[in-house]
C-alpha cells in the first residue's frame, strides 16, 4: 500500500522559503524573533513593554499575526513602533511566506531588529520555520504548571521563556518550580525570565538581556 504524506511538500515548502527569508534577514544585518503562546499569555503586553524599553537603542519593527482583527498592530503603534498586520483568516500560525510578504514594508537595511507576534497557538507555530533568529516562548502562570510537559516543543525549540503574569502567583496554585524542572530538561540553554507586565518585574532585565544578544 502506497502511503502518500501529505503535509511533506508542505513543509518542505516552508522550510525554502523561510531559510530565503533568513538570507534576506542577515544580509540586511536585521535580527528577528518570532514570539509565541497560547492565546492571551500576554505577547502584545510583553512587546509594548520591551519596545518602550528599547527604544532610542534599537530601531524595530513589528509583524503582529492574528486571525482577525488589527487590534495588535494598533496597539505597537502607539508605543511609536512601526507594526504591520497579518490576518491569517481561520490559519492557527503564520507561516515563511506571509513573513515574506509583511517583510516588504520595512527597510529592512535601516531595522535592527524585526519581532513577529505569532497566532496565539502553543502548538501549531511551532512546527513552521519563518527564518526568525530565535523563538521566544511565553507561558502566563494562569495556564498551569503542566504545559511544557503537555506542549514540550516549543519550550525545545525557544532560546527564551517569560513566564509572565508572575504577580498572580499569590492568587493561583502553581508549582513554579515544576515549570523550571521541566522546563530545564527538557532545553538546558534556554534562558528563563519572571515577568509581569501589570509590576514591572523582570522586564528590565529581559530587555537587558535582548539588548546583550543583539550584541549593543
Ligand atoms: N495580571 C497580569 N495581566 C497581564 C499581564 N500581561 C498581560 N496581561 C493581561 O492579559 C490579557 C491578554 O494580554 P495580551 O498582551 O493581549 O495577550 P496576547 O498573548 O498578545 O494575546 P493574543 O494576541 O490574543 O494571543 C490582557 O488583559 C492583559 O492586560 C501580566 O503580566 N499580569
Ligand atoms: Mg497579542
Amino acid at each position: 500500500v502506497a502511503v502518500i504524506d501529505v503535509n511533506r511538500p508542505v513543509m518542505e515548502a516552508n522550510q525554502n522559503l523561510a531559510a530565503k527569508n533568513r538570507r534576506r534577514f542577515q544580509a540586511a544585518g536585521t535580527k528577528t524573533l518570532n514570539l509565541i503562546s497560547s492565546p492571551g499569555a500576554g505577547k502584545t503586553s510583553l512587546l509594548e513593554k520591551t519596545l518602550q524599553r528599547l527604544k532610542g537603542r534599537l530601531s524595530c519593527g513589528v509583524v503582529e499575526g492574528d486571525i482577525q482583527t488589527s487590534e495588535d498592530a494598533e496597539r505597537i503603534a502607539s508605543v511609536g513602533v512601526k507594526a504591520v498586520q497579518i490576518e491569517t483568516m481561520g490559519a492557527c500560525h503564520l507561516d515563511a511566506a506571509m513573513i515574506e510578504r509583511a517583510s516588504q514594508a520595512f527597510d529592512l537595511q535601516k531595522l535592527d531588529l524585526l519581532i513577529i507576534e505569532n497566532v496565539g497557538n502553543l502548538v501549531c507555530p511551532v512546527d513552521f520555520d519563518l527564518g526568525e533568529d530565535m523563538k521566544v516562548a511565553v507561558l502566563s502562570l494562569p495556564e498551569g504548571d503542566d504545559k511544557p510537559s503537555k506542549y514540550p516543543l516549543l519550550f525545545k525549540e525557544a532560546g527564551v521563556l517569560l513566564i509572565n503574569k508572575i504577580d498572580l502567583q499569590p492568587y493561583l496554585e502553581v508549582d513554579l518550580e515544576r515549570i523550571h524542572k521541566v522546563v530545564q530538561q527538557l532545553n538546558p540553554g534556554i534562558k528563563v525570565f519572571h515577568t509581569s507586565c501589570k509590576t514591572g518585574q523582570g522586564l528590565d532585565d529581559w530587555a537587558g538581556w535582548l539588548l546583550d544578544w543583539m550584541g549593543t
